[in-house]
């Protein structure tokens, strides 16, 4: 080839001027300059100033729409994989090579929404006794109930969702529909003695009030879970296994979630286990033959249209994941939760408040 004339290089050398953002999609460039000017950092992620996704970290939950919340307790597992209590700091971590804004749906969270990094949650005493790290989650969960703040939460072993829906239906005055990702139905029976654990927690919910069962569809289930599946059945509670995922396609899923759910404020529910085990090693009980990325992504996506007034990412396990790309994962689908809270927040509210810095 001879070389490119100047014309050529003159014209490229002119796309490439300005800043970074500059070239970026016109409808956005307004939300990177306004950031630019509030201080935040948008390239390098060595900033312990950056909350998940980069929102602002704060505890105050005055004209807050979302709350980003870490809840970092594995003391509900009783089997010899522990771990989960660093799931936030993995995702925390992650979600900073994450964009602020959703590539294909358009969605800034930020722009629509007032949202927070509210921290961890842990219990004033005691940290060795698993009820006190639930009575801690519930208390901040009611305060979230009682300012209309949407919490996506990260756990954290599964036990954790018992009390953020204990909150979040005002301790069962307020019963919530629910999506449920697992390979395990977590409907069991009094686990090895102990009522509220990460193999019991949804059982429990219904019991107590804090979900319906017939609003309550799960999906992804399969291997040694399955035969501990009896009470979803009998309460009523509709189960798709992985199998339906993979035969039916995540259209049929969502077609089934809608039909379930219906016009009901829900919360959306997801065990990294429910992710195939090549792909998500870093979780508390991994299993074979599960879901694709791309599936649970498709899933999520599909509830767009719902009124999800919560959500939590739960069992992810950094110890068991050495290449980090289960974290890598959990960030992505984390972010895909978060797009569907911040719509579903701005429609119920009927404005779009944003996220400031300073
Ligand atoms: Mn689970």
């Amino acid at each position: 080839m001879t070389a490119i004339n100047k014309e050529k290089l003159a014209r490229l050398a002119k796309l490439a001027e300005g800043s970074l953002y500059e070239n970026a999609d016109p409808a956005f460039i307004p939300f990177f300059e306004r950031i630019q000017r509030e201080g935040v950092e948008t390239v390098s992620n060595a900033f312990n100033t950056l909350g998940m996704f980069r929102a602002p970290h704060s505890k105050d939950l005055a004209g807050v729409d979302i709350a980003l919340v870490g809840l970092p307790c594995d003391l509900g597992v009783p089997n010899p994989r522990p771990g989960t209590r660093k799931g936030p700091e993995a995702v925390r971590y992650w979600s900073l090579d994450r964009n602020m804004v959703h590539y294909a749906t358009k969605i800034c969270p930020f722009e629509i929404c007032n949202v927070i990094d509210f921290g961890d949650i842990e219990p004033a005493k005691d940290p060795y006794t698993l009820s006190n790290w639930l009575s801690a989650f519930e208390q901040v969960f009611i305060d979230f109930k009682a300012n209309d703040v949407v919490p996506l939460s990260i756990g954290g072993e599964h036990t954790c969702s018992y009390p953020v829906l204990k909150g979040l239906s005002a301790r069962g005055q307020q019963p919530l529909a629910l999506i449920h990702l697992d390979a395990h139905a977590d409907t069991g029976t009094d686990f090895q003695g102990t009522r509220i654990s990460d193999a019991t927690l949804f059982q429990c919910a219904a019991v107590d009030g804090f979900i319906d069962p017939e609003k309550t569809i799960q999906i992804g289930l399969r291997g040694r879970g399955v035969h501990r599946a009896d009470f979803s059945h009998k309460s009523g509670m509709t189960v798709l296994y992985a199998e339906d995922v993979q035969e039916k396609g995540t259209a049929w899923v969502v077609e089934q979630i809608k039909w379930v759910v219906g016009n009901s404020p829900v919360y959306l529910s997801i065990d990294t286990d429910v992710f195939d085990c090549s792909i998500m090693p870093g979780t508390t009980l991994p299993e074979p033959f599960g879901l694709t990325g791309v599936e649970v992504r498709d899933i999520v996506r599909g509830c767009r249209s719902l009124d999800v007034v919560g959500a939590d990412l739960m069992e992810l396990s950094p110890a068991y994941d050495p290449t980090g790309m289960s974290s890598c994962l959990a960030s992505g689908i984390a972010f895909e939760q978060f797009c569907v809270l911040a719509e579903a927040r701005a429609r119920r509210s009927g404005k779009e408040n944003k996220t400031h810095w300073n």
